[in-house]
């Protein structure tokens, strides 16, 4: 892909520094809060024990399977017939055709020499060394006992704790819009809105962040997101460390969904019904190894999501080395300001502890844990971040701009190494230092 002339891209660097400078100056508003949200956490019923509520949630989460794969990392991967997956217990889906591609060819990444030679690679996923599924399944990581044992609420499992979310104004050159600040989370992330987006994309990359406490997690992630601040329809998609999901401090392909903001609808994962999977090779929660290393080694994670205005729905799409990997969809029925378009898109970092704000800060870091200020190797970065508009074409996300929650903790900087060259979005931090106690 060769999105700019050098004269055009000359002109959007010139008015990223514009936008960097304004953003510094104006101060983010936060207006209200709203929509007060504590975790209930845990309920129990009385008539049921904890282990017949646990019984009944496994069989719940787990489907009938046609050949099981036992992976190193310790999952166990169930190959499920394509039309026994989680997403046909959904009412809206109960009727449903599965598409197998898109209505379009999509387009392949920037394989352009400088790109390819930029030692990045595409990452990879440990359970492919123990086996694959059959055609006609699809890979699902099985929730065994001591997962949900493990989890910090049984009701909740596999959807993102509750939270309190606050309406704050962010402003992109004229563009004013509302942000809806979740409570518990530090967000470090490149921002863009003032457009109806039909697709997003960009390579993220991949590290292992530590994770302070079994209740809290860190990702790498694009977001594209619609509707009210406090009940916008989301998808998230990119990399986590997430032990109350997972089980382990391992790091792992993610997507997420909501229609409510988070409040009752969604998940991570096929942890509930929503996302249809048409790809047998990819692993939703499955862990990504190796992840790039400080001062050596890059890897990345290439990700799109993409509306298919013939079929309503929203792709999702990777690639590997070879070939372009279209891994499933979110039926547009799904959602409600998104049945159409994104209003913003981000990508970066986002930190979650139910301690946020509270006392010492916590030290899951974000990113590489390195501060974006490091800069290449040493920083985690967002490489061609691309958001595509109405005339279906990707460019680079303009007007967009860098922001963060706790520049103390977790900053974010857009750094173009060579004059007149594409920027690196490079984000992140380790969380609690001198500068953030
Ligand atoms: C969202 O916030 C607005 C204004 O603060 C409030 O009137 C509305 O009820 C809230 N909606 C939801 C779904 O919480
Ligand atoms: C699914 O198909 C059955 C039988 O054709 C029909 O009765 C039912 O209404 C359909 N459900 C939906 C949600 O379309
Ligand atoms: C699985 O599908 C692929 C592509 O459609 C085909 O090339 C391959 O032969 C099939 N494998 C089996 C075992 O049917
Ligand atoms: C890329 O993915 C395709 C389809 O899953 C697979 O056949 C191919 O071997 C993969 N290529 C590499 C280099 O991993
Ligand atoms: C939001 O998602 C939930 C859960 O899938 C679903 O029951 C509900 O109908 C959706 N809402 C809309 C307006 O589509
Ligand atoms: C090997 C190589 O060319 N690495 C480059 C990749 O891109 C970053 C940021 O643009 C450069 O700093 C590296 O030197
Ligand atoms: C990541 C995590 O929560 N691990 C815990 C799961 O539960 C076992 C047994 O209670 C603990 O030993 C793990 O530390």
């Amino acid at each position: 892909m060769k999105p700019f002339s050098s004269g055009s891209l000359l002109r959007v660097l010139l008015m990223l520094r514009t936008v960097e400078i304004m953003v510094g100056l104006l101060a983010l508003v936060c207006i209200a809060l709203s929509s007060g949200m504590v975790d209930g956490g845990r309920s129990i019923q009385p008539l049921e024990t904890e282990d017949i509520q646990v019984e009944k949630k496994l069989k719940l989460l787990n489907n009938p399977f046609v050949k099981s794969i036992q992976s190193e990392d310790g999952d166990v991967i169930d190959c499920v017939d394509i039309y026994k997956q989680p997403a046909f217990d959904h009412p809206l889906l109960k009727n449903h055709t599965i598409k197998v591609s898109p209505s379009f060819v999509p387009t392949n990444g920037d394989t352009s020499a400088s790109s390819i030679m930029n030692s990045s690679l595409p990452f990879s996923q440990v359970w492919h060394k123990s086996g694959s599924c059959p055609n006609g399944t699809i890979p699902i990581r099985r929730i065994l006992r001591q997962h949900l044992l493990n989890a910090s609420s049984l009701e909740r499992y596999g959807k993102k704790p509750m939270n309190i979310i606050t309406k704050c104004d962010f402003h992109i050159l004229d563009y004013t819009f509302a942000l809806g600040i979740q409570h518990y989370h530090s967000t470090a992330a490149l921002i863009a809105s003032g457009f109806s987006y039909t697709g997003a994309k960009a390579d993220i990359n991949v590290w292992n962040p530590p994770v302070e406490a079994d209740d809290e997690y860190t990702t790498g992630q694009m977001t594209l997101t619609s509707g009210p601040f406090n009940n916008s329809d989301t998808i998230e998609v990119g990399w986590m460390v997430n032990p109350s999901v997972y089980g382990d401090r391992r790091t792992r392909l993610f997507i997420y969904w909501t229609n409510d903001s988070g409040k009752s609808s969604g998940c991570f994962d096929l942890l509930c019904p929503g996302f249809v999977q048409v790809n047998k090779d990819v692993l939703l929660g499955g862990a990504i190894e190796p992840t790039s290393s400080y001062y050596g080694q890059q890897y990345v994670i290439p990700l799109e999501v993409v509306k298919d205005f013939e079929q309503d729905v929203w792709w999702l799409i990777t690639r590997n080395e070879t070939d372009t990997l279209t891994i499933g969809y979110w039926p547009c029925d799904m959602f409600i300001s998104m049945y159409h378009i994104a209003e913003m898109l981000m990508w970066g970092g986002d930190v979650y502890s139910p301690r946020m704000h509270t006392g010492r800060h916590t030290a899951t870091a974000m990113g590489s844990g390195h501060f974006s200020s490091e800069h290449w190797s040493m920083a985690s970065y967002i490489k061609q971040p691309r958001m595509r508009d109405y005339s279906m074409t990707y460019k680079y996300p303009y007007p967009s701009s860098p922001f963060t929650l706790e520049v103390d903790c977790y900053s974010a900087e857009n750094y173009a190494e060579v004059l007149f060259t594409e920027p690196l979005f490079y984000y992140g931090g380790p969380g609690r230092n001198l500068y953030c106690p």
